[in-house]
Parts: C-alpha cells; sequence; structure tokens
C-alpha cells in the first residue's frame, strides 16, 4: 500500500501489476524450477571429464561462489577432478595495461588452437575486484578466439582480496584441466602483487613490452623481470620494428646482470605483432624449448609441487584472515580500537594483541 504521509520517501511503493493472462502459470513454474535444479556434484564431475563446458562453467561459479555450501561443493568436484588434471602447461602474461595483452592472447591462442591445442584463457585481474569482472570486456580482443570451439575464456573472477581471486583462479586451471584443455593463460595487469601471485601457479612466466609510452627498462620493476622466462616487445610493426629491436636487445643486456635461474633456463628476448601475428609462433617455440629442459632436468615437476604446497598454506592465510575481520565480536571493538591507536592512546602492537586474544580466546 502507497504510504499516504510521505509520498515522496523512497520506501513508497507503487501498486504492482499483474502478469498478463497470456502467460501460463504452468511455464513460469517450469522455468523457475528448472533454473533451480543444481547437478550434483557428481554430475559436474562426470560432466567436466567429458569436455561439457557448461558443466565446467556451472563448476567455476560455484568455486567463485560465496556461499559456504557452494564451497563445498565446489571441494568435492575439485577433488573429483585433481588426478585427471595437472597434464598441461600453464602459462603467466603480464604487462602494463594497454601493452596487448589480450591482444597477444587471441594471435597466440589461435596459433595454440592450428596446433590442435585447447585452450583456456583466465584471468587475475585485481581491478575487477572493484569493478566486478572488468576483463569481461575483453572478450571484444578476442573475437576470433572467442568462436574457436578449442578455446574457453573466462572472466575473472570477483572478491574482495587478491588473494581470494588468486585462489578462485588457481582451483580453474584444476576444472579446465580436467575438462581437457591443455594450454592455460593466465592474463594478469602488470600492477601491484597481482604477478607474484600469477607467477606462483604457472610453469612459464612472459612479460610483454612496449617500446617508449614509459614502458622501458627504466621504469620495469626488478623483481618483475626476475620472475620472467621470456620477454617479448609487443607492438612490433609498421614504424615500431627497429624501436622494438633495440628494446630487445637492451633487455637482453639487462637479463645478462640477473643471477642464473633454479630452472637453469637463460631467459629469452624477442619481439611479436599481435596484429600481423609476426613472431606469435615464436613465442611458443621458446616455450616448448623451455618445457623439454625443464622436464628434463625435473624442475618442472618439483616446481609444481611447491606450488601445491604454496598455495595450501596461502588458502590457510587468507581463510584465518576473512574470518578473524568478519568475527562479529572483532567486528564491534574494531572500529573503537583503530581511535585508540590513532589517538596514541593504545600502542598498534598492544591493540593488535588485544583484539587477537579477544578472537582466539573462544
Ligand atoms: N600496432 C599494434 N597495436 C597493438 C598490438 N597489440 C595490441 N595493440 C593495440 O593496443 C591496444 C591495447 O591492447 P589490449 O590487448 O587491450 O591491451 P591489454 O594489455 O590487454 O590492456 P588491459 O587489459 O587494459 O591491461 C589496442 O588498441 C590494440 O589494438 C600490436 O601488436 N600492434
Ligand atoms: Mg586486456
Amino acid at each position: 500500500m502507497p504510504n499516504k504521509k510521505l509520498p515522496h520517501s523512497a520506501l513508497n511503493e507503487k501498486p504492482g501489476i499483474s502478469s498478463p493472462e497470456a502467460i501460463s502459470a504452468a511455464a513460469v513454474e517450469h522455468i523457475q524450477q528448472f533454473r533451480k535444479i543444481q547437478p550434483s556434484s557428481n554430475e559436474l564431475f562426470s560432466g567436466i571429464l567429458a569436455g561439457n563446458i557448461t558443466a565446467l562453467s556451472r563448476a567455476i561459479t560455484l568455486v567463485e561462489s560465496t556461499n559456504t555450501n557452494h564451497l563445498a561443493k565446489a571441494n568435492e568436484v575439485i577433488n573429483a577432478c585433481l588426478p585427471h588434471a595437472n597434464k598441461s602447461v600453464r602459462i603467466g602474461i603480464t604487462g602494463v595495461p594497454g601493452v596487448g595483452k589480450s591482444t597477444f592472447i587471441e594471435a597466440f591462442g589461435l596459433h595454440l588452437t592450428s596446433l590442435g591445442k585447447k585452450v583456456a584463457v583466465l584471468a587475475v585481474d585485481p581491478s575487477s575486484t572493484i569493478s566486478h569482472g572488468s576483463i569481461l570486456g575483453d572478450k571484444t580482443r578476442m573475437e576470433e578466439l572467442v568462436k574457436d570451439k578449442n578455446a574457453y575464456i573466462r572472466p575473472s573472477a570477483s572478491g574482495e582480496t587478491l588473494g581470494g581471486v588468486a585462489r578462485k583462479t588457481r582451483e580453474t586451471i584444476t576444472l579446465c584441466e580436467a575438462c581437457g584443455f591443455d594450454t592455460i593463460l593466465i592474463e594478469t595487469v602488470g600492477v601491484g602483487q597481482s604477478e607474484t601471485a600469477v607467477h606462483s601457479m604457472v610453469d612459464f612466466f612472459l612479460l610483454l613490452k612496449i617500446t617508449g609510452a614509459g614502458d622501458d627498462l627504466q621504469g620495469i620493476k626488478r623483481g618483475i623481470m626476475e620472475m620472467a622466462d621470456a620477454i617479448v616487445i609487443n607492438k612490433a610493426d609498421g614504424d615500431n620494428i627497429r624501436k622494438a629491436q633495440l628494446a630487445k636487445l637492451e633487455f637482453k643486456r639487462a637479463l645478462h646482470l640477473f643471477p642464473a635461474k633454479k630452472s637453469g633456463w637463460i631467459p629469452t628476448t624477442s619481439t611479436c605483432s599481435s596484429i600481423s601475428h609476426e613472431g606469435i609462433a615464436e613465442v611458443w617455440e621458446t616455450i616448448h624449448k623451455f618445457l623439454e629442459l625443464t622436464k628434463v632436468n625435473n624442475y618442472f615437476f618439483e616446481k609444481r609441487k611447491e606450488q601445491n604446497q604454496y598455495w595450501m598454506l596461502e588458502t590457510i592465510n587468507e581463510q584465518l584472515k576473512t574470518n578473524f575481520y568478519n568475527n562479529p565480536e572483532i567486528q564491534v571493538s574494531m572500529n573503537a580500537t583503530k581511535k585508540a591507536v590513532q589517538n596514541d592512546e593504545i600502542s598498534p602492537f598492544a591493540a593488535a594483541q588485544k583484539l587477537l586474544e579477544t578472537y582466539f580466546k573462544k
């Protein structure tokens, strides 16, 4: 009923419109019921194993869900998938915004599917934790790859923390592999901590660069250079070819200054154009050589074992943190304690100790 006293209130309700008679109630009921039907974890698992993309997408949605009932079901599916995963190559692709990561993935992905590979494209996108899946727009940069039946593109998960988003991507890798995808490409924006997260879930880490635009040697973080297995200068087309060649030499020289890698691999530098596809096939050849070397010297397998361990610990850290901050008692005392710390009434360490004690005493 409309509120007569407050005709302009936001709480005012407009009388509803009854549905036209032409709509069959039975049909509506049928559609609603259909939407509610959730396949069991077993059904999802067998769907995934059979290469069914709908089952894969539904399982990923479970992994991404914050509903705790979904979490249990997601874990069942992931555990069932684990023995069928692992048979892939996981490639991380990073670079500053606008360097051409998505365009590169379109060209590179198409090259891989032309070689008979099945390619899954995932993303760890810290900005999407704010904008909720900004990489969605990326499908327009991957127009051809989207249509390729041997490719699967999943927009990045959204969540409150990078750790949470990264964990979901890590689990999505397992599901994609069990579904038969043998090459996993993970795009991340070259800002903040996301490269470290992606680096710890991939076998090969590729850094895309362009010349000029402040994206040269001076503007690069040492840590990222150290992680790279290959530096590829993109947009080496038109007037830019010579500059790209020079940049390649400069990076090559700079890479020499870094200590040798545990993998025994010497990072490579090359140029490519994601528009003309020049140099794209060579990137795969490089990765192929890397795989040959690291599988023979066992680094590939050791690194995956280490990464598994890392993700276990990372998940514990993440969940402890979430649990702590969501604790009702902590939430009640947090604001007052923050103020007390700001006003020097209590030291930050003593305050932290007090909150932790409140949390653990239960
Ligand atoms: N000339 C030329 N332009 C390119 C090349 N690769 C990408 N571009 C252009 O560069 C712009 C940015 O490309 P994106 O693929 O969206 O870059 P991105 O790194 O994915 O960007 P973010 O997702 O915003 O981080 C687009 O206008 C592309 O058409 C290339 O090899 N040559
Ligand atoms: Mg992009």
